[in-house]
């Protein structure tokens, strides 16, 4: 059999930043790529693939995308979590590229066609105070963006989420934690005014998005969420914890801005209840932590029902092995919303070529088949791993805090 997997390996690479990438190759010489990193604990995924997923491959056929999925998820007893799902995803993405390579078509048209020409994408605009940050957003509108994520800086906070450093936005940048402090009442007191700033500067049109990550009780961010309504955001991102999927309640049952949440859940039973009871419009959750094409495929389609769309988590730590995966199901999937995009450094896409290119606001896949990113692996040699780890948050007693 021309699909046998006869070799699968892990390929962990730091053009800048941690990747880890799965390569499975098939009898017949066709290999296919998928995504495995989960920024700051990259190392546990690379053992659960290499100790645990890899000697279960081999021998395998490669066409087989849904028993692959079971037996990972099923077979192991032992149910989701980041690392799993990240591993499951890693395993079930190279298997639609192997099939797409096979068919001679792209991942999109094996998932039933195109619903849309490009994905609208939204960049991240961050400034240490309003007006930079406001100058940030119009440098994205220059560059032809439509939607804008903007973050500036909490007065008195020293290192708040999203704001810039030399380096530009990379929250993973020391081996062990960054302690970054926080301050909620200042944060509610800024933000309605960065608000305020950008649609005076900007105009109505540009969709405006805000990321809380995580940082606010329920009615914290639900009094949030009220205050902004008059500036019409495409979305309020991850108000609140979402562990209890009640607490969006509270924020539905005050304010009538959009809400997404989900960049960290790993399975459709994080969101279930949000979901059907309506409580998010904008699911988060991506291909890589979400075990893949295959289960994503079923949470869009129940997040359909209830005219839930899709808004994939898209920042740096997911690589282009992830966004090419992420932009063949964007321009597939029917309730698609928003994709996120941040600009990977030249290092990174140079071990990982691919052929998506942004183009008025909107990222456009090729026709490569398959999901149309490669590896170099005589680079991505290159750059062997380099411990670091996401910051942490405190409040200003010394309490640790949700970041
Ligand atoms: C986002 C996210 C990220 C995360 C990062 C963690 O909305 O883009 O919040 O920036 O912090 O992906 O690894
Ligand atoms: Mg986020």
């Amino acid at each position: 059999n021309d699909r046998e997997i006869v070799d699968a390996k892990v390929i962990v690479t730091c053009p800048g930043r941690n990747f880890v990438t799965l390569k499975i190759t098939t009898r017949s010489g066709v290999y296919g790529l998928g995504d495995a990193t989960l920024n700051g604990r990259e190392l546990a995924v690379a053992s659960y693939l290499q100790d645990h997923v890899v000697p279960n491959l081999i021998g395998r056929d490669a066409g087989r995308i849904e028993d692959m999925w079971q037996f990972l998820y099923r077979g192991a007893y032992w149910r989701r979590g980041p690392v799993t799902m990240s591993a499951i995803a890693a395993v079930d993405v190279a298997l639609w590229d192997i099939l797409g390579k096979m068919a001679g078509m792209p991942v999109y048209q094996l998932l039933g066609g195109r619903s849309r020409e490009g994905a609208l994408v939204y960049g991240h605009a961050n400034g240490r105070d309003i007006a930079e940050a406001s100058d940030a957003v119009g440098r994205f509108i220059e560059q032809g963006f439509l939607a804008v994520r903007a973050q500036c800086g909490v007065p008195g906070i020293k290192k708040a989420y999203g704001v810039s450093n030399a380096k530009g936005y990379e929250p993973a940048e020391s081996e062990l934690p960054l302690e970054t402090t926080w301050n909620t009442p200042r944060y509610l007191d800024v933000v309605p005014k960065l608000f305020e700033q950008l649609r005076a500067d900007h105009g109505p049109d540009v969709e405006l998005l805000h990321d809380v990550h995580h940082r606010l009780s329920p009615i914290e961010a639900a009094r949030l969420a009220k205050s902004l309504e008059p500036y019409r955001l495409f979305w309020l991102e991850d108000a609140t914890p979402a562990e209890n999927q009640k607490s969006f309640e509270l924020i539905r049952k005050h304010s009538v801005t959009a809400l997404a949440v989900g960049e960290v859940f790993n399975s459709i039973w994080d969101c279930k209840h949000l979901i059907e009871n309506q409580l998010v419009d904008y699911i988060r959750t991506t291909i890589v932590h979400g075990g893949g094409i295959t289960h994503l495929r079923r949470l869009a389609d129940f997040a359909a029902l209830h005219q839930v769309r899709t808004g994939f988590h898209g920042a740096t730590d997911l690589s282009p092995v992830t966004m090419g995966a992420a932009l063949h199901f964007d321009t597939w999937v029917p309730n698609f919303g928003i994709q996120e995009y941040m600009f990977h450094t030249d290092e990174t896409d140079a071990v990982f070529p691919h052929d998506y290119v942004l183009r008025n606001g909107r990222l456009h896949v090729g026709d490569t088949p398959g999901i149309g990113v490669d590896i170099d692996e005589d680079l991505a040699a290159k750059y062997p791993y380099s411990p670091k780890q996401l910051p942490i948050a405190r409040l200003e007693d010394g309490s640790m805090w949700d970041w």
